[in-house]
């Protein structure tokens, strides 16, 4: 488990002394809120869409307090760092302003709407030497991040092609709703930024290699969905029959080819309308020597496969894991670690350079500038979509032919 406090003398900060705020307790922020208990962090308090919901959220969720504005939450010098999950459209002001307060900061992905917003934050963040996160947790199941180490190790030799799929169902139905549909508070990439920048951020990150080019086909077969009255959580199962008809033009799938800086290729399949699949993120990763693979619904198994040797599945272990999957393992084998387990593990890794009081060198976590770089590689899987061709992430280097 990663140590958190730094025990370099006197005077250092300790986990315990470190407060957060969270923005938002939907689905997600409740995950926040529960995961930041779980290490240690006291949250000092929520910030909801109106007082009154935020007063009844921090009932439900047992928090000291609700604050009634950001302005409240970035006068409390109690408060270190600010977790952001509001809807889309709020993530750069909202960050923006907690970076100009002086306060570390999570978001949680997309970082923005546009690159163009995101860039701004990342030369914000850097002029402010705050440590600044997107939440991009699926990095932090233990076994990606002994993956990583396996791959820069030389475990599979060369990686050569990435391929999988990340898959839902919880927008199949033309009566499923989310703000996520609704281009003023999501953005104008849906499927992609939503679940897609997941994948590639985690396959980026396991490969140790940026995407470089996409060939991207993205496609809408809901154009018109009734927006139920009144808010709606992800994966909701409630059905208003007072609804308003909507016209809907981002997009449910997407079928994108890659090519990575070192010469690997790959391609992955999303999807928000696939009946059955309700968060399947599968991805396989196979090396000029051997090859892994990975699925979220056995998240403890580590599949590796030989050519001259019987394929093997690694059960997450401490004891024979990589020191980064030992470090992100907060129980023993056997017990088997989850979905939000890893928010845990990602804040474990965030809060010990919030104890530090600055990021790391290079920060196993993704920063601003990774969620920037997603930024950028969405809009090039939108503009290959629309050209139909090829298209370069800005940045980064020409993929080998
Ligand atoms: C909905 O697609 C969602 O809640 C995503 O927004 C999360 O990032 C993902 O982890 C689970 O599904």
């Amino acid at each position: 488990m990663t140590p958190i406090d730094e025990h370099d003398g006197p005077g250092t900060r300790r986990l315990a002394d470190v407060g957060a705020a969270v923005i938002g307790t939907g689905f997600i922020g409740t995950v926040h809120v529960e995961q930041l208990r779980r290490i240690g962090v006291q949250v000092r308090g929520i910030l909801e869409i109106t007082p009154e919901h935020g007063e009844a959220k921090a009932k439900a969720l047992g928090v000291a307090r609700a604050y009634p504005s950001l302005e409240a939450i970035l006068a409390d010098p109690s408060v270190d760092i600010v977790h952001v999950t509001s809807p889309n459209h709020l993530h750069v002001e909202q960050a923006r302003q907690i970076l100009s307060a002086g306060k570390h900061v999570i978001c949680e992905k997309p970082l923005a709407m546009t690159s163009a917003d995101s860039a701004g934050l990342v030369a914000l963040a850097a002029e402010t030497g705050l440590v600044n996160a997107v939440n991009f947790n699926i990095r932090f199941y233990p076994l990606h991040q002994h993956v990583r180490e396996l791959i820069a190790d030389g475990g599979l030799g060369d990686p050569r092609f990435v391929t999988g799929h990340y898959l839902q169902d919880w927008l199949l139905y033309d009566t499923d709703w989310s703000w996520r549909l609704d281009t003023s508070k999501n953005g104008s990439l849906r499927a992609v930024a939503d679940i897609g920048m997941h994948w590639l951020d985690l396959t980026t990150f396991l490969v140790g290699q940026p995407v470089v080019a996409v060939m991207a086909d993205m496609t809408n077969f809901i154009s018109t969905r009734f927006e139920p009255k009144g808010a709606v959580e992800a994966f909701s199962t409630v059905r208003s029959t007072d609804t308003v008809e909507r016209k809907i033009t981002t997009e449910d799938v997407a079928s994108i080819m890659l090519r990575f800086a070192n010469g690997a290729r790959g391609s992955v399949v999303l999807s928000q309308i696939s009946a059955g699949r309700k968060n399947s993120l599968q991805w396989e990763i196979d090396g000029s020597v051997a090859a892994a693979a990975w699925d979220s619904e056995t998240p403890d198994h580590l599949w590796l496969g030989h050519r001259d040797q019987a394929n093997e599945v690694l059960m997450r272990n401490p004891g024979l894991m990589k020191p980064a999957g030992r470090l992100a393992a907060a129980l023993p084998a056997g017990h088997v670690e989850g979905f939000g387990d890893t928010f845990g593990a990602a804040f474990r890794a965030v809060y010990a350079d919030v104890v530090a009081g600055r990021p790391a060198e290079r920060p196993p976590y993704a920063t601003f500038a990774d969620g920037h770089y997603e930024m950028l590689l969405g809009e090039a899987v939108a503009e290959s979509s629309r050209l139909g061709r090829w298209v370069d992430v800005p940045g980064q280097p020409k993929a080998p032919r």
